[in-house]
């Protein structure tokens, strides 16, 4: 099934230019970018989307990193995309992810992890939602999906 995930390079990604570096990498896997929208969140968006983390200690610095700059805040699409995501992000804690991650190749303090990519479909939903109009989402179809997937 191709499902949608959010996707967002956080303000250090996008000041330390990382921007296309870390897209090409969805690219070149053969996933597909559908929407991207670079915007300065504030801090009510910024809190909507980090509901989850209201009651943590870290949750004001949270809010205060993801609104000090500007993100690039994106759809991308592909067969079990969140989860695929998910694994070439890395852990939370960049110091413990894997080598070959986005976090592991290009992030040290959890506090400054460069990227986020939704954890979950439910969570996917409710973020795209929160950041993207229907009609700011592509409903192309990408060519070649054939050398990508056994079934298009
Ligand atoms: P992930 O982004 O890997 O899904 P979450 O959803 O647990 O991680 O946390 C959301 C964001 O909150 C992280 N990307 C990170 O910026 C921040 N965060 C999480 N845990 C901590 C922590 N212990 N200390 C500081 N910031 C944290």
């Amino acid at each position: 099934m191709k499902e949608k995930s959010f996707v967002m390079l956080k303000p250090d990604a996008v000041l330390r230019r990382l921007t296309g570096k870390i897209l090409t990498r969805f690219e070149e896997r053969g996933l597909e970018l559908v929407a991207a929208k670079m915007m300065v969140i504030t801090p009510e968006l910024a809190k909507k989307h980090y509901d989850e983390h209201r009651e943590k200690p870290f949750f004001g610095e949270l809010v205060e990193y993801i609104t000090s700059g500007p993100v690039l805040a994106t759809v991308i699409k592909g067969e079990e995309c969140i989860n695929l995501i998910r694994k070439m992000v890395g852990t939370t804690n960049p110091k413990e992810a894997d080598i070959g991650t986005l976090r592991g190749d290009y992030a040290i303090d959890t506090g400054r992890n460069i990227i986020h990519a939704s954890d979950s479909p439910v969570s996917a939903e409710r973020e795209i939602a929160l950041f993207f109009d229907d009609a700011e989402i592509c409903n192309c179809t990408f060519p070649g999906r054939e050398l990508i997937y056994e079934e298009p």
